[in-house]
């Protein structure tokens, strides 16, 4: 059954899709006009969700444009670099990087050496269930299977640099959440040379200076060796298994089971795998002290301090006991979190003393995030939780408009504009109302 969009949800559906027609490169959604100027993984996977809903087309387009960049290892590059602009458009731009002297690397794509959240499983199959066309979606799903494949063997293979059967992230931005107050610890022990370059970025609200000196150091680390999984493992400072990383690795890997039975495929082995990442996340990130997961620190040899939304993502795993369920569906609705934010979910533990209601990513509530809890909540049959993320999120875009993040208290917008994800998103969520049984 369908059910028919309000008046005000379809001027909200029409304002949305605008946003992502007008980010349109002609082969990918840049994430926000000026300020991002490329392409980025996790933000094509989310526009991709939503294009779905509104261009099935340019969902397909979206990730093939970005599987361009994939190197010949498996990594898929966190940003995908548009050579038509020019080199200082955005910074940290290709010279950076310099992907093109890596042997791994794809000829005539620029790319960054790091990844991202790995969502684009669980996308495609979400692509597949909300096809008009089975026939042609699997026509689609055939084409990008073997690289979905490729991803998950360079994760197993190069980032289990715990030897743990999870991934680690060796720079803050493969987390997706830059600036979170849990990367303070590990970047604050690094010890870096005297003198780094720091260039200065257009936006008050995002990191600058100090922290700066520490992503290009990370990078410039990563790039002299060459991108190494020995180097990783064995020397690179900063390496750390993050729980939102992991769940989404996790989600992927059962989506990549049920991709290979729709494909006629073996899903033996990505179910194997998924039970090893479901049993490392509880064995590993999971601290029953303050019923959430948190980020392992491989140098430290500790659990991190910050309690961040990104410990809420297990709620991915379809197989999260019941008790770890109700842990954090209690803190998610204490005082710490949605309990104390008109605008939940606020990035950040609101009595954490690095908590900053408008810092990138140190406490605002970002869409993206709500989406991830949103969907985990409703694989928990948790219909409350589902409703509270999805009421207060369409509340936030009927207010600011499609801003990049809000401020968790009042809902005021900040950082970029006509921000892809939180559109691509919103036409998830409506799409998912009008046809619920795609949610
Ligand atoms: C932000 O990250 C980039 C670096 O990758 C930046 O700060 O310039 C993060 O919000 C990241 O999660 C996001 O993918 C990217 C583009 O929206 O911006």
């Amino acid at each position: 059954m369908t059910a028919r969009l309000t008046g005000d949800e379809t001027a909200l559906w029409d304002a949305a899709a605008r946003v992502l027609d007008a980010n349109w490169t002609g082969s990918a959604t840049v994430p926000s006009p000026g300020l991002y100027p490329h392409q980025w993984s996790w933000d094509s996977v989310f526009v991709s969700m939503g294009l779905a809903r509104h261009r099935r087309d340019r969902a397909e387009r979206e990730l093939l444009t970005l599987f361009r960049g994939q190197w010949a290892d498996g990594l898929v590059p966190h940003i995908v670099f548009n050579t038509t602009l020019a080199r200082h458009a955005y910074f940290p731009g290709p010279d950076l990087w310099r992907s093109d002297r890596q042997p791994h690397a794809p000829h005539g794509v620029h790319t960054s050496g790091l990844t991202q959240p790995p969502l684009h499983a669980l996308a495609a199959l979400r692509l597949h269930e909300c096809a008009a066309d089975a026939e042609r979606s699997r026509t689609f799903l055939a084409r990008l299977y073997p690289m979905l494949v490729a991803q998950h063997r360079y994760l197993a293979q190069c980032r289990d640099i715990g030897s743990s059967g999870l991934v680690a992230i060796c720079h803050p931005w493969e987390s997706g959440l830059d600036n979170s107050p849990t990367w303070d610890s590990p970047l604050g022990a690094l010890q870096l040379p005297p003198t780094m370059y720091a260039p200065h970025r257009t936006s008050s609200s995002l990191p600058t200076g100090e922290d700066y000196e520490r992503y290009v150091w990370l990078v410039t680390l990563l790039r002299e060796a060459g991108y190494k999984t020995d180097y990783m493992r064995e020397s690179h400072p900063f390496a750390v298994e993050d729980p939102l990383v992991n769940a989404t690795y996790l989600a992927s890997t059962h989506a990549l089971a049920e991709l290979a039975e729709i494909l006629g495929r073996d899903p033996a082995p990505h179910r194997e795998r998924a039970q090893r990442i479901h049993q490392a996340l509880l064995d590993r990130l999971w601290d029953g002290e303050t019923g959430c997961f948190r980020a392992r620190d491989l140098r430290a040899g500790r659990l991190l301090p910050v309690i961040s939304a990104a410990g809420f993502v297990p709620l991915l795993d379809p197989e999260l006991p019941d008790p770890v369920v109700r842990s954090l569906v209690d803190l998610l609705l204490s005082a710490r979190f949605a309990g104390a934010a008109g605008y939940p979910v606020p990035t950040c533990d609101i009595q954490a003393p690095a908590f900053d209601r408008a810092g990138y990513w140190r406490g605002p509530t970002w869409i993206n995030i709500n989406w991830l809890l949103w969907h985990g909540a409703l694989g928990h049959g948790l219909p409350v939780i589902a409703d509270l993320l999805y009421g207060a999120t369409l509340r936030l875009v009927r207010q600011s408009g499609f801003r990049e993040f809000f401020d968790p208290f009042d809902g005021t917008g900040r950082g970029g504009h006509e921000h892809s994800w939180s559109a691509a998103l919103v036409l998830d969520l409506l799409g998912a109302r009008r046809a619920p049984r795609a949610a």
